[in-house]
């Protein structure tokens, strides 16, 4: 018998029994940010709950449509928008929210006020929703630094300043992937227990990969380097093997798949795109901050991506995040690039 395996499996490391660990190592620390984590997870397993059961309970489609009923439906998204934000506010630690569902940020009335500010995209990929493949959740965390009036300046910084970041992955189990800054850990929700138990501690991503994520239908606008790092992914002139190309489609499923098994996800930006389509604050800085505490890099094709500074809360900036190797490679030749121009 293994009894080490058993020991394993009857010691549970829950998400918040981890994170109040964590918390134990700072004697200063009030658990504010263990009770903001459990209202984020709670969104998490009902937006878990609500894909499964799409179909059946007739969520997929427009919102503003009315059921059999009479009823008005909520498409998935906003449902999801609705959840988080309502999580958010009643957990009574945060200040400030920035979603990709609201135009506007949502300031938080001051009875229900606390020091975090979340930025978040409650649905990501939401062009797979209606045909049943992964999508997720993403959110990044900053922490207000004083106590006047806040405004959207205080989650209008540079992604650096991030103390978490994470994503949930709704496929085929549910996985939430979060970094505090000690690296990155994965738990995996376990549909009997309802809790997320710890499958993934310490996530490091492969060095270098031998995949590429990017939506080739774009081709024929990109920039230079991208054309040229693309063509060396499918014809390598050093001998080495072609990479695989993946694409999901959801930012969430792709950069899973490049942080488990290494390689690059590509968005760049095109001559439609000419900043690329992926959002900053909810997509770009929380995929760049887990990638980065997970040993890959992530750059814009400029800088490095967690020290851009937003100026609008729904800015969006080319992205290129994986293995460090494989970003060194497209560092290099738009570096080249700027050297010609
Ligand atoms: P979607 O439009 O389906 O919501 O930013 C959203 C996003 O999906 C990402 O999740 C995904 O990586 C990307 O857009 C896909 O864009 P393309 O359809 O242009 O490839």
């Amino acid at each position: 018998m293994d009894h080490a395996a058993d020991a394993h499996r009857t010691d549970l490391m829950t998400i918040t029994r981890f994170v109040l660990n964590e918390q134990s190592k700072y004697p200063e620390s009030r658990g504010d940010f263990t009770i903001l984590l459990s209202h984020i997870v709670l969104g998490c397993k009902f937006v878990c709950s609500a894909v499964n059961k799409a179909g059946l309970a007739k969520l997929i489609g427009l919102a503003g449509e009315t059921n059999i009923q009479g009823e008005e439906q909520k498409k998935l998204d906003v449902l999801s928008n609705d959840v988080f934000v309502n999580a958010l506010i009643s957990s009574g630690r945060t200040s400030v929210l920035v979603s990709e569902e609201d135009e506007e940020a949502t300031f938080v009335e001051p009875s229900h006020r606390g020091k975090y500010c979340v930025v978040f995209d409650p649905l990501d990929g939401s062009s797979n929703i209606d045909c049943g493949v992964s999508i997720g959740t993403i959110f990044g965390i900053y922490t207000l630094d004083h106590t006047d009036e806040p405004t959207t300046e205080d989650v209008l910084k540079p992604g650096n300043e991030m103390v978490a970041a994470g994503y949930c992955m709704y496929g085929s189990s549910c996985m939430l992937v979060l970094s505090t800054g000690t690296g990155v850990h994965g738990f995996t929700l376990d549909p009997s227990l309802g809790e997320f138990i710890l499958t993934h501690p310490d996530i490091k991503i492969p060095k270098k990969g031998n995949i590429y994520s990017v939506n080739e239908g774009n081709a024929q606008n990109w920039d230079g380097p991208t054309t040229k790092y693309v063509e060396k992914c499918k014809f390598p002139k050093d001998g080495s093997p072609a990479k695989s190309l993946r694409y999901v489609g959801s930012m969430v499923a792709d950069v899973h798949r490049t942080l488990l098994y290494g390689g690059i996800f590509l968005y760049p930006a095109d001559k439609k795109s000419p900043n690329g389509k992926l959002r900053v604050l909810y997509e770009v800085f929380p995929m760049s901050f887990l990638m980065e505490q997970a040993g890959g890099q992530a750059f814009t094709g400029q800088k490095r991506a967690l020290d851009l500074v937003p100026e609008k809360i729904h800015e969006r900036s080319p992205i290129f995040l994986g293995s460090y190797d494989d970003v060194e490679e497209i560092k290099a030749l738009y570096a080249e690039d700027e050297k010609k121009n």
